[in-house]
C-alpha cells in the first residue's frame, strides 16, 4: 500500500526543506508546504520539491471566487499535486478552486486541530462537510487530535478520504487518528526538527500501519 504520512515543512529555508524532501521521500505520500516556505523560498520551491515527491500547496485559499481560481491555477502550473482551500467562503468560492485545479486535487478544511476551532468552525463542521461535497472537493482536512470530530466528519464524507494535521506537536496520536477515520496523516515539527527526520518518519509510517490494522471494518480505507 501507499505511504499515508504528509511531512510539513513549515520553514523558511529552501536548502533545508529539499534536503529533508530528498532523504525522506520514498518514505511519505507527499510533501505539504505552507506559507512560511512559500515566502522564505519563492513559489518556484513547489516545482523542485516536485522532483522528490508530490506537494500539497497549503495556501488555505479563501477568497472570492476569481481571486481563488487565480491563485489556484498559478500553484496548478507549478507542479502541485493539490492544493488546501478553505470551506467557510462557501459553495461558489470553493467550486472557483476546484474548477482551476486542472486535474490537482482539492482539499477543504471543514475542522481545524488549534483550540480557537471551538469559536466557530466545529459549531458548523456539518454545513462546512455539505459545502464542501458540494462543491467537488476530493477530501477533507480534519483534525487528527480530536478523534470524535474525525468521526463526525467520517460519518458525512460521502466517502472521501480524510487528511489529518495535530499529530506529534499538537498532541495527537497518529494510531488514534486512523483508527478513528483518518486516511492521511501530516506531521510537521516532530519530524522537522528531529537530528533524524528519517527515524522519525519510519516511526509514524509504523503507527499507520498499526492504526490501519485496528481500524473498524465500516472505515473503507480512501484514496487521494
Ligand atoms: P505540526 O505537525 O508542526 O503541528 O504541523 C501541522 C501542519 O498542519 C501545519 O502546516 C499547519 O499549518 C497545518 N494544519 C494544522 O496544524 N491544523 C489544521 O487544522 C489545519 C492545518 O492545515
Amino acid at each position: 500500500m501507499d505511504n499515508r504520512l504528509i511531512v510539513a515543512l513549515d520553514i523558511f529555508e529552501e536548502k533545508k526543506a529539499l534536503e529533508i524532501a530528498k532523504n525522506i521521500s520514498d518514505m511519505v505520500f507527499a510533501i505539504k508546504i505552507n506559507w512560511p516556505l512559500i515566502l522564505g523560498s519563492g513559489i518556484d520551491i513547489v516545482t523542485k520539491l516536485s522532483r522528490f515527491t508530490r506537494v500539497i500547496c497549503d495556501l488555505k485559499i479563501a477568497d472570492i471566487p476569481n481571486t481563488n481560481s487565480l491563485i489556484t491555477k498559478k500553484v496548478r502550473e507549478k507542479g502541485a499535486y493539490a492544493v488546501i482551500a478553505h470551506a467557510f467562503v462557501g459553495e461558489d468560492s470553493l467550486k472557483a478552486v476546484v474548477d482551476s485545479a486542472g486535474g490537482a486535487k482539492v482539499l477543504a478544511v471543514v475542522a481545524m486541530s488549534h483550540p480557537g476551532a471551538s469559536d466557530f468552525m466545529e459549531k458548523n463542521v456539518d454545513d462546512l462537510v455539505a459545502v464542501a461535497l458540494k462543491s467537488g472537493a476530493d477530501g477533507f482536512i480534519a483534525p487528527g487530535n480530536n478523534p470524535s470530530m474525525i468521526r463526525r466528519v467520517r460519518e458525512r464524507s460521502m466517502n472521501k478520504p480524510i487528511v489529518s494535521p495535530g499529530i506529534g506537536a499538537q498532541g495527537g496520536n497518529a494510531v488514534e487518528a486512523v483508527m478513528n477515520g483518518t486516511d492521511y496523516v501530516i506531521v510537521g515539527r516532530s519530524v522537522y526538527e528531529s537530528a533524524h527526520p528519517e527515524d522519525v518518519v519510519g516511526d509514524l509510517n509504523w503507527q499507520i500501519s498499526e492504526g490501519l490494522e485496528r481500524r473498524p471494518g465500516k472505515y473503507e480505507i480512501l484514496n487521494l
